[in-house]
């Protein structure tokens, strides 16, 4: 195989999130987030009461960590484990538990990424406020931040914010898809105002409780084309690009939400403080990239204030090929080209931020094999999309570091276990670890890096 190269301080990472992997919801104290409410409410639905057992056993992760030579580690805190009721008494056990999963990071040399929300809010606060459709909840948000920072920030440097704040608005709130399953236009605009609002408090706390911090958000970008070159559908192009991907990146890096979108949707503004958008557009230390696939927008009259439709279905199940292009088992196009334009496309119109890809990765059909998982299909992904860094980093993209989604294969939201996006296979009865030849392509790829 032709090793994709990277410069020499580059970062090899994989990430997760504590839903996903943890297990351990009702243990020490922890109190129930609204995925585990959503989760048990339907005997039909997987949940993640025991998910990858992590919470009790994390040593056998950062051990398979440390054999495939990765030098980083992205997870997320939960938040009802360390703030039982979201907000007042600290659960000292809850921290506890990050505090030794990092001390073992470090002995292994993995330096920590921390994530301080990855949709996990707890029920208390979604009782109270409507989670992050209170503005209330971004002052809660900045409290429990400064609080993991105090604990950690003494061997944390990197901190991520938020992950994927659309996806926690959308398609929790507006598509009902995930937890907690609304389907609100107002609270949608509130969810997405104010968890950047929340972010930009964070940051501020952040910095303040740990001075040598490095802050950061993580989003997920999804470049949107017209699905065909007609005038309607480039106009739709442009609001769904905005809808998904703009609000987020003109509201932290300009201070404000980009037209047509914001002003279309103008009978649904939440109420926006003079000081709020200063707040949320706070300098920071890098952007957090999750980067999967592109969509497809077209202009439809039926879409109320939107007025655009995108076909592509993230739950749509089963791999399949459609016009040449092969699509992964959660239905995403394979597209690594995406890749390098998304990078190039930051450094030309975002001033070339400082950049981690904070996810990349694919769910396909997994075998196990006796002791081995031939994935041949997710080594072709990682090839081809860590080609398309690699040559984005030649070209002046100011990328530092890859972490691959996922380690283990582990909880896909409304997709449940049977989606696995691991380079390492779990197996869910005995909770036995395999590496995946995927797995062991990301060790050989690191060990031929000659930066
Ligand atoms: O599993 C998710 C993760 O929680 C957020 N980004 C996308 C991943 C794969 O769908």
């Amino acid at each position: 195989m032709t090793v994709p190269q990277f410069p020499r301080d580059f970062l090899f990472g994989t990430a997760t999130s504590a839903y996903q992997i943890e297990g351990g919801w009702n243990v020490d104290g922890r109190r129930p987030s609204i995925w585990d409410t959503y989760t048990h409410a339907s005997p039909r639905r997987d949940t993640g009461d025991m998910a990858c057992n992590t919470y009790h056993d994390f040593q056998t992760d950062i051990n398979l960590m440390s054999v495939l030579g990765l030098n980083s580690y992205r997870f997320s805190v939960a938040w009802p484990r360390v703030l039982p009721e979201g907000r007042g008494q600290v659960n000292a056990k809850g921290l506890d538990y990050y505090d030794r999963l990092v001390d073992a990071l470090l002995v292994k040399n993995i330096r920590p990424f921390v994530t301080l929300f990855h949709w996990d809010m707890p029920q208390a606060l979604q009782d109270a406020f409507g989670g992050f459709a209170g503005r209330e909840t971004a002052s809660y948000f900045a409290d429990y931040a400064e609080v993991v920072v105090r604990r950690l920030g003494d061997r944390v440097k990197d901190w991520i914010t938020l992950n994927e704040p659309w996806e926690h608005a959308a398609l929790g709130h507006l598509l009902g898809e995930h937890a907690p399953a609304h389907h609100n236009p107002w609270t949608y605009l509130k969810v997405a105002h104010h968890q950047l609002l929340g972010h930009g408090l964070a940051v501020e706390r952040i910095r303040a409780a740990c001075p040598d911090a490095r802050v950061g958000i993580t989003l997920s970008l999804t470049p949107i084309l017209p699905k065909t070159d007609s005038p309607q559908d480039v106009a739709a192009a442009k609001v769904a690009d905005q809808f998904f991907n703009t609000f987020y990146l003109d509201g932290i890096y300009k201070g404000q939400y980009p037209d047509p979108f914001w002003s279309q949707v103008r009978w649904l503004h939440p109420h926006i403080g003079a000081d709020d958008m200063q707040v949320i557009s706070r300098p920071l230390d890098f952007l957090g990239v999750n980067f999967y696939s592109r969509e497809y927008a077209r202009a439809v009259w039926w879409m109320p204030f939107l007025r655009f439709w995108v076909d592509g279905d993230l739950s749509a199940s089963g791999e399949k090929v459609v016009n040449g292009m092969p699509f992964t088992a959660s239905g995403r196009e394979v597209y690594p080209q995406g890749l390098y334009d998304l990078l190039m496309y930051l450094k030309r119109e975002y001033n070339n931020p400082f950049l981690y890809l904070t996810e990349n990765g694919a769910a396909f059909t997994d075998h196990l094999d006796g002791e081995r998982v031939h994935d041949e299909k997710r080594v072709a992904y990682l090839q081809g999309y860590m080609d398309a860094a690699a040559h984005a980093v030649r070209d002046g993209a100011n990328l530092h570091g890859y972490f691959i989604w996922s380690l283990t294969d582990n909880f896909e939201w409304s997709l449940g276990y049977g989606t696995r996006f691991g380079i390492v296979y779990v197996d869910y009865v005995t909770q036995r670890r395999y590496v995946k030849d995927s797995g062991l392509w990301v060790k050989e790829m690191i060990c031929g890096q000659t930066g």
